[in-house]
């Protein structure tokens, strides 16, 4: 399927740590997906020889690329590695996307589609018409209550802040200015959607249908949840008290 031509050049950035059994499915489905795209690679020195497999993906297809990074550093630093890679190669467009299947390529022109009239579009499943298949129930609990403080706490209209299924105009990443942003999980998310809602920007929410992993594991863990939590409060908290850091 292809994509509004307008919208430039587009790159899907996929950070991988541990994702072995993944990385190739997922790249050869974007590929295949959205042909006219290409796709970065973000690899953590994954022990399981992540990095390598991209590698070779790399030399068979000139659309895609791979950024090695040194260690495990989180989320957060490897797209803003990616991001700052794909702003100095001119990409027009810089797309999220996870390697484990669960951000499902054949939605991505939908996404690019609402990008026409937006700065940023979320692939959202806490909304009218967004699914999640085989998630365990407490990963749902977990993230709808996630969602639910982050909309109140922060006063805003969305309902799936922490979805890492996006796509930003280069212009949008430069209007927020990723200097100041240090959040490494999924919160994340959360930091970026904030400051593009607080600089006045377009952020729209698109239905998708989330699909948990088959292969490998998740990288969510108890200090991913609490980094969430506080800076959550910490945010919400600075609103109340006119207390913004400027940045925001
Ligand atoms: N480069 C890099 N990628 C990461 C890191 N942590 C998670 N990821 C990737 O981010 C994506 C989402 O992580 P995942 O573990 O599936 O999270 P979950 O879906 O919330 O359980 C996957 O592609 C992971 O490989 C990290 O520290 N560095
Ligand atoms: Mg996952």
């Amino acid at each position: 399927m292809e994509i509004p031509a307008d919208l430039g050049r587009v790159l899907v950035i996929i950070p991988t740590y541990n994702e072995r059994e993944n990385i190739e499915r997922i790249t050869g489905r974007v590929r295949k997906a959205v042909p006219s795209v290409d796709v970065l690679v973000v690899d953590d020195a994954s022990p399981d020889g992540t990095g390598e497999v991209a590698d070779a993906m790399a030399a068979a297809d000139d659309q895609v690329k791979v950024l090695h990074r040194t260690g495990k550093e989180g989320l957060g630093p490897a797209y803003i590695a990616g991001f700052r890679w794909a702003a100095e190669q001119g990409y027009d467009v810089m797309v999220e996307m996870d390697a484990d299947g669960s951000h499902q390529p054949e939605e991505l022109p939908r996404l690019l589609a609402a990008l026409e009239d937006a700065d940023l579009v979320i692939g959202a499943r806490w909304v009218p018409g967004g699914k999640v298949e085989n998630w365990p129930k407490r990963r749902e609990a977990l993230s709808r209550g996630a969602n639910t403080y982050a909309r109140l706490m922060l006063r805003i209209p969305l309902h799936d802040a922490t979805g890492g299924y996006r796509a930003f105009r280069a212009a949008t990443l430069d209007k927020i200015g990723l200097e100041g942003v240090d959040s490494r999980g999924y919160c994340f998310q959360i930091d970026l959607a904030l400051r593009a809602l607080h600089k006045g920007l377009r952020v729209v929410e698109v239905p998708i249908t989330f699909v948990e992993r088959v292969h490998g594991t998740s990288k969510m863990s108890r200090d991913v949840m609490m980094e969430a939590a506080l800076r959550i409060t910490q945010w919400g908290m600075a609103e109340r008290t006119g207390k913004q850091d400027g940045t925001r």
